[in-house]
């Protein structure tokens, strides 16, 4: 293979490259396979008859494409005069300008008038058996009052409100109290340590803090409050903190704090919602990247709301009445689109899963499906993988035949997970859909079924661009590969309203990471295979992200946080395939000359001081000390080599000329045996 993705080392990618291909056909509608069914709106586009006639529409007269869309599934208080005025070179994206609207009154109000009691919410909590149901009108009346509280804190339009809530409908109620008012949001994920947090609060230049009093996962608290607390001290701009009670321990309140519930309910429930422009900022998002700290992708109201839910309603199969059970945690971006804006638009029944796939059994999942009839379950590959050791018997226990769909995010889905979920979990009976995206793209632009209800399945395969989407892959030299059966780096070679507008005061490093390596294209950091069917499997990254578990962790981040230890001089950071975790972490450290420290005591010091700046998640598995690090004569770190031999692939090794000391090469090897 041609392009060999260095962050990628999955032994599963490799294996289903070659493996034999097997096709599965489902006719899991019951209704027919017009591609009108999903996007009735495409009946006046002349000559379309079938999903793949949509699709060139979508990618030949995107203006049409999209102009129908956004008038047809958003509500807008002024219409938009123009569809998009965008220029990949320059890193310009803008679509629906001249459009007011807003976000809250698409996800809420449209649908208060219709049906005021559906379900909007199901809150699973960590008990199974404890869940809270939230209608649309339950819901419009706590993000008004909490938009007039807002709002009389001084929180104006344009602010950025930074919320560290686990999922939970008051985490929900204030992402869409912030769209109510025209302020943007920060979700950062509570799992991130307090460092962590105060790094994304100070970039935001937050001045209202939304958290909880405590966390509760898999049985334990974590005290989310005290690490909002301890995060402040280093922010200068948080003027309040709003704090929300998901348990009934009381904290330490002081006058900057806020009993949110408490205030909310001498608020009225009425809230007039700001007339936004499509192109004002909804919301920034923290991710990792290959270099520096985390970068704040901005996402736009109009675009992206019409790209979440219009990826929601067809590559899920969607139907009103449908309960929605997408899994991941709103601190990131599938939780965004997929827990709260996607099903909202469209005003579906979502469910926000406080718990852990394994408490307080493995069989928490499926049970939870079967208590609350789940049509749609959306999880990622790591859990799958973890489930599937623990036997067949914790699924088959419960019913699971309100399951329609079954989809999977966030990193390459193995051959034996995709299977296993596939014949055990929808009992071969519900089409499995991998879905490509990324934070920076706002929704899903890679699965097998944009639309069509009965396309074949390729196990383990992304396949089928979404509308509007041109992906392209690229070889070395920065030439479009026209051929099939071919892999190479993947751009996305035009505009789509979903996309990320830029990083949060670096419009700058926005157009050196996605526009300039391949100038005109969108570059997505991936390297992809495009079989001889012309279909897309993602094989992982080209740069130097990590993916753990389907959380994105650069290793320059990882290196920073471990050469602040006084003991160490330098380090290098890699990722290895891990059973489980798709990738783990192992660094490598070389000590300060004086430094005399038992290794156990080492380990346990760095390890510590990753989960205090970054998060538990991020943790090495392994720590290896060696005296230096194999470097080129320039001085670049050969992570190249590292990951080789943390792979055990000493042939290969590859071109060593460039090494500028031979010597720590072989250390490393015998140093690595020691360890493992
Ligand atoms: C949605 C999300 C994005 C990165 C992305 C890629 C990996 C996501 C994938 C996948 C293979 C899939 N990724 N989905 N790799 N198959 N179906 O995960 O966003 O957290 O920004 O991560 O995750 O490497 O570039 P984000």
């Amino acid at each position: 293979m041609m392009w060999l993705p260095c962050g990628c080392t999955s032994k599963y990618l490799f294996t289903s490259l070659s493996r034999r291909i097997v096709k599965y056909y489902h006719d899991f509608s019951g209704k027919s396979s017009n591609v009108l069914a999903c996007m009735p709106e495409a009946a006046s586009f002349e000559g379309v008859w079938d999903h793949s006639g949509l699709y060139e529409f979508s990618v030949g007269h995107t203006d049409s494409f999209w102009g129908a869309a956004a008038r047809h599934r958003l509500t807008w208080i002024s219409p938009f005069r123009s569809v998009q005025d965008c220029d990949l070179r320059r890193g310009t994206i803008r679509w629906f300008e001249g459009g007011k609207l807003n976000v809250s009154v698409n996800c809420l109000d449209r649908h208060v008038h219709t049906f005021p009691d559906r379900v909007a919410l199901i809150w699973e909590r960590d008990e199974p058996g404890t869940e809270v149901k939230v209608t649309y009108r339950q819901l419009l009346e706590a993000t008004c009052r909490l938009g007039n509280l807002l709002r009389r804190h001084g929180v104006n339009r344009g602010d950025c409100v930074t919320i560290y809530m686990p999922p939970c409908p008051a985490a929900v109620v204030s992402m869409l109290a912030c769209a109510r008012i025209g302020a943007a949001h920060s979700v950062v994920f509570a799992g991130f340590s307090a460092e962590a947090l105060a790094d994304r609060i100070r970039d935001a230049q937050s001045r209202i803090v939304i958290t909880v009093n405590q966390g509760v996962r898999g049985g334990k608290v974590t005290e989310l409050k005290q690490t909002v607390d301890l995060a402040i001290q280093s922010c200068p701009s948080v003027q309040k903190v709003f704090v929300a009670m998901r348990t009934e321990s009381p904290v330490v309140m002081t006058a900057r704090d806020i009993a949110m519930e408490e205030e909310m309910q001498t608020e009225d429930v009425v809230c007039e919602p700001a007339a936004m422009d499509s192109e004002d900022v909804l919301f920034l998002l923290y991710t990792s990247g290959s270099t520096g700290k985390p970068k704040g992708l901005v996402h736009t109201q109009a675009g992206y709301l019409l790209y979440a839910s219009l990826t929601h309603r067809c590559v899920f199969n969607y139907h009103d009445e449908d309960v929605f059970g997408c899994v991941a945690d709103i601190g990131w971006i599938t939780g965004h689109s997929y827990s709260v804006y996607g099903p909202l638009a469209n005003g579906g029944t979502t469910v926000l899963f406080e718990s852990t796939p394994i408490y307080p059994d493995p069989g928490r999942y499926w049970e939870m499906v079967q208590r609350l009839k789940i049509n749609q379950f959306y999880g990622a590959p790591t859990a799958i993988r973890l489930l599937l050791k623990y036997g067949d018997h914790w699924v088959h226990k419960y019913d699971r035949s309100t399951l329609k769909t079954l989809g999977s995010v966030g990193e390459p889905i193995n051959t034996e997970a995709w299977e296993w979920y596939h014949r055990v979990v929808g009992d071969g009976r519900c089409p499995v859909v991998d879905t490509w995206w990324q934070t920076e793209t706002g929704g899903i632009c890679i699965a097998p079924r944009p639309s069509a209800p009965n396309a074949e399945i390729v196990p383990g395969m992304a396949m089928r661009p979404f509308f509007g989407i041109r992906p392209v892959l690229m070889d070395s030299e920065g030439k479009v590969l026209t051929s099939n059966n071919t892999s190479g780096a993947l751009c996305i070679a035009q505009p789509w309203p979903g996309m990320a507008r830029t990083i949060h005061n670096n419009h700058q490093r926005f157009i050196e990471t996605y526009c300039q390596p391949y100038p005109g294209y969108f570059f997505t950091g991936d390297g992809a295979y495009r079989s001889k069917e012309g279909y897309y499997q993602i094989i992982g990254r080209l740069d130097d992200v990590i993916n753990v578990s389907g959380h994105r962790i650069g290793t320059a981040e990882l290196e920073d946080v471990l050469n602040q230890s006084p003991m160490v001089a330098e380090s290098a950071v890699i990722g290895y395939s891990h059973e489980v975790k798709g990738q783990a972490v192992y660094a490598f450290v070389v000590l300060k000359k004086e430094v005399d420290v038992q290794e156990a005591d080492l380990v346990r010091q760095l390890k510590d001081m990753v989960s205090k700046n970054i998060a538990k998640y991020a943790c090495p598995d392994f720590i290896q000390c060696v005296q230096r690090l194999p470097k080129t004569r320039s001085g670049k770190i050969m992570r190249r080599v590292l990951r080789k031999v943390v792979e055990r692939d000493l042939d290969g090794l590859g071109d060593l000329s460039t090494l500028d000391n031979p010597a720590a090469v072989q250390e490393v090897i015998q140093g690595h045996r020691d360890l493992c």
